[in-house]
C-alpha cells in the first residue's frame, strides 16, 4: 500500500504542475481535470526492428512497409488476411489528440472535410457551431485549424489510415478513411478533461463512427463521462489507451479506459514478441491489447518515426474498426464491437480478452462463401528441386521406384482408355434409342 500511496503522490505532483500549464494555454477554458498522451516516448535508434523482406504481402507499394512489424503478415494482429477483404473505405472516424499534420502527404488524402464549410472567411458556413472547421477543429486555440505542434496526434491518425498503396512511406492499418482531426492536446501533448470532453461531442455531432482517444487521465470526471455516454447514446465507439504507468488498472484506473460504459474499449501495447509491453497498463478496463511497440507511423512535416505506447496500441484497434464498418457497413457499434473482441487471440495477456487479430474479427461477419483466402502457394515440381546430395543408392531406388510407377501409370492408362471406349459406345446407344423413340412426339406434336 505504501507504494500505491508513493505512485498517487507523484501521479498528483505530475498533475498539479501540468494542470498549471494547462490554464495558460487554455484560458477561457472551464477548469478540468488534466489528460495526457500516454507516451511521448520517441523510440531509440537502436530499438528499430529491422526490415524483413516479405513477398507474400506485396500489395502495398508503401516503400517502408517492410519496417511495420505489426502489419507483416498474419502474425502480429491479421493484416493479411484482413488485407485481402477490404483495405477501407469512408468511415468517419475522429482523432481526438494533439491535432493532426494536416499538410503530410501520407494522411491528407485520408482528411475528412466538412462539405457545407468554407474555409479561412470567418463564417460558421454550415451552423454547427464552429467557424471554418474544414478538417476538425481545435479546441486547445478554439479556431478552426487542428494543425499539429507536437506530433503525437500525427503517429496515431498514421496508424490508423496512413494513406495505404501510394508508393509512398507506410500504410496505416486503414489504407483509406475520413480522418477527423480534433485537437486538444497541446503541443507538449497536454490537455484537460474538459478539452477531451468538447472534442468528443464536435467528433459525435458531426457523423464520426469511432473515436480514437490515445490518451488518459486518473481522474473521472463527470463531464467526461457524460460525453462518454453521448457517445453511447449517438452508437459511436470510443477507443481509449490504457495507459504508460506498467501498472494494474484495477488498483491504479486512468481514464476514459476505465470508464464501465461498454462503447469504451481500453487497450494494452504488445511487443514484437507478442507479450504486454512493460510500460503499459492492464488489466479490468483493457478490453484487449495490440501491437504498441516501435511503431512506425506518420511524423510532423511529411516525416516518419518510431514511437513506444499505448497511445500506438488503440490507434490499431481503432483502424481495425475502421476495417470492420468498412466490409459490414450494417453493422452497429455493438456490431463491431463484438466482432472485435470475438476476434481477439486469447493468449494469456492480462486483458479481459486478448490480443487484437483483424483478420479473425472479419472473418466473424464476413459469409464464408465472400471470404476471399489466400491464393495456394505454386507447388515445387520435383525436378526443381535440386537433389544436390542424392546417393547413388538412392538415385538408383529413386529409378526404380520411378519405373514402377511408369508401368503403374501405363497400365492406369490403357484401363481409361477402354473405359472411354465403352462409354463412348454406350452414348452412341443411347442417341440411337432417344432418336428411335423421339420420332413419333415430334410426328405427333405436328
Ligand atoms: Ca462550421
Ligand atoms: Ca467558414
Ligand atoms: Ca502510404
Amino acid at each position: 500500500m505504501p507504494v500505491v500511496a508513493r505512485a498517487l503522490a507523484v501521479l498528483t505532483t505530475l498533475l498539479l504542475s501540468a494542470a498549471t500549464q494547462a490554464a495558460t494555454v487554455q484560458a477561457q477554458a472551464p477548469r478540468g481535470a488534466v489528460v495526457g498522451a500516454p507516451d511521448g516516448l520517441a523510440t531509440m535508434p537502436h530499438a528499430r526492428p529491422a526490415p524483413r523482406a516479405r513477398a507474400a504481402q506485396a500489395s502495398a507499394t508503401d516503400p517502408r512497409i517492410a519496417e511495420q512489424w505489426a502489419l507483416q503478415g498474419d502474425g502480429p494482429m491479421g493484416a493479411a488476411s484482413a488485407w485481402r477483404q477490404t483495405t477501407g473505405g469512408d468511415v468517419r472516424v475522429a482523432i481526438i489528440d494533439s491535432g493532426v499534420d494536416l499538410g503530410h502527404p501520407d494522411l491528407a488524402p485520408n482528411l475528412w472535410t466538412n462539405p457545407g464549410e468554407i474555409p479561412g472567411n470567418g463564417i460558421d458556413d454550415d451552423g454547427n457551431g464552429f467557424v471554418d472547421d474544414v478538417h476538425g477543429y481545435d479546441f486547445v486555440d478554439g479556431d478552426g485549424n487542428p494543425q499539429d505542434l507536437n506530433g503525437h496526434g500525427t503517429h496515431v491518425a498514421g496508424i490508423v489510415a496512413a494513406r495505404g498503396g501510394n508508393g509512398l512511406g507506410v500504410a496505416g492499418v486503414a489504407w483509406s478513411a475520413q480522418l477527423m482531426a480534433i485537437r486538444v492536446l497541446d503541443a507538449d501533448a497536454r490537455g484537460t478533461t474538459t478539452g477531451v470532453a468538447q472534442g468528443i461531442r464536435y467528433a459525435v455531432d458531426n457523423g464520426a463512427r469511432i473515436i480514437n482517444l490515445s490518451l488518459a487521465g486518473p481522474t473521472p470526471t463527470q463531464e467526461l463521462e457524460d460525453a462518454v455516454g453521448y457517445a453511447r447514446s449517438h452508437g459511436v465507439l470510443i477507443v481509449a489507451a490504457a495507459g504508460n504507468d506498467g501498472r494494474d488498472l484495477a488498483s491504479t484506473p486512468t481514464y476514459p479506459a476505465a470508464f464501465g460504459e461498454d462503447n469504451v474499449l481500453g487497450v494494452s501495447a504488445t511487443t514484437p514478441d507478442g507479450g504486454l509491453s512493460s510500460v503499459s497498463d492492464y488489466g479490468t478496463g483493457a478490453d484487449l491489447a495490440a501491437p504498441g511497440q516501435d511503431i512506425l507511423s506518420t511524423a510532423l512535416g511529411g516525416g516518419y518515426e518510431w514511437r513506444t505506447g499505448t497511445s500506438m496500441a488503440a490507434p490499431q484497434v481503432t483502424g481495425a474498426l475502421v476495417l470492420l464498418a468498412a466490409a459490414r457497413p450494417d453493422l452497429d457499434w455493438q456490431g463491431l464491437r463484438d466482432a472485435l473482441l470475438a476476434g481477439t487471440r486469447r493468449d494469456g495477456l492480462p486483458v479481459q480478452t486478448g490480443a487484437l487479430d483483424v483478420g479473425a474479427a472479419l472473418r466473424a461477419v464476413i459469409p464464408a462463401v465472400a471470404w476471399r483466402d489466400a491464393p495456394a502457394p505454386a507447388t515445387l515440381r520435383s525436378s526443381s528441386a535440386a537433389p544436390a546430395r542424392r546417393t547413388a543408392a538412392r538415385t538408383a531406388k529413386a529409378n526404380s521406384t520411378a519405373k514402377v510407377k511408369a508401368k503403374a501409370k501405363a497400365v492406369r492408362a490403357k484401363k481409361a482408355r477402354a473405359r472411354r471406349a465403352k462409354k463412348a459406345r454406350a452414348r452412341k446407344a443411347a442417341a440411337r434409342r432417344a432418336a428411335t423413340s423421339a420420332r413419333p412426339r415430334r410426328i405427333t406434336r405436328a
